[in-house]
């Protein structure tokens, strides 16, 4: 088996009572599991792309055969997008430092960002994500549809192209079990589980 399942930094309890324990379980050990089963089971079939990373694969989908392209790209970036989610979550950190800064020069406020991301969020039809991306200096927020990455690429998902460092997952399966229908309370309880500092380091790594 090529990819694989990394445990969580934290402990699934530990951002109760916004994210509650059980939906962490469940949204770790069998939806991301799957992601990673599904994908590891189509590279077995292509011996051919057994050298790829996981950030070749989501780059180079074209690559891929027309008959599992869609399987590649749901199954590479659902792994991706929920190993991004599990480290950008903690409880009690502060935004802070050049992100803040980057952050207010582009929405004009931490409380003006929360409330387009909150927006893009609420508008959001289906299953997706949406995303704080990165792309030369600027910040700005986007939403992909069922597993898509911004970094797949603008031909491929049909939005601006970038690198998130910071998403949510707006999948029932992500909130569910606690929130039921009701997907604007989980997304406000999103922010008490933001972890600034990751969110802040990706803001530094990406280019
Ligand atoms: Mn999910």
């Amino acid at each position: 088996m090529k990819f694989y399942l990394s445990n969580l930094p934290y402990s699934y309890n530990s951002l109760e009572p916004y994210f509650d324990e059980e939906t962490m379980r469940i949204h770790h050990t069998k939806h991301h599991q799957s992601y990673i089963n599904n994908l590891n089971n189509l590279l077995e079939k292509k011996k051919e792309f057994s050298n790829y990373s996981l950030i070749q694969i989501i780059k180079n989908l074209q690559n891929f055969p027309k008959e599992i392209r869609e399987k590649v790209r749901n199954s590479s970036g659902g792994h991706l997008n929920h190993d991004l989610f599990w480290k950008i979550l903690k409880k009690n950190t502060v935004l802070s430092g050049a992100l803040k800064k980057e952050i207010c020069k582009n929405f004009g406020s931490k409380e003006k960002f929360i409330k387009v991301f909150e927006e893009k969020s609420i508008s959001h039809f289906g299953s997706g994500w949406v995303w704080l991306i990165k792309k030369d200096s600027t910040l700005f927020v986007e939403s992909t549809k069922n597993q898509d990455n911004p970094i797949m690429g603008e031909n491929i998902t049909g939005v601006k192209s970038g690198t998130p460092i910071l998403g949510i997952d707006l999948w029932e399966h992500a909130y569910y079990l606690k929130y039921r229908n009701e997907r604007i309370k989980y997304i406000k309880a999103f922010w008490n589980v933001v972890n600034w500092d990751q969110v802040s380091l990706l803001f530094k790594e990406s280019k």
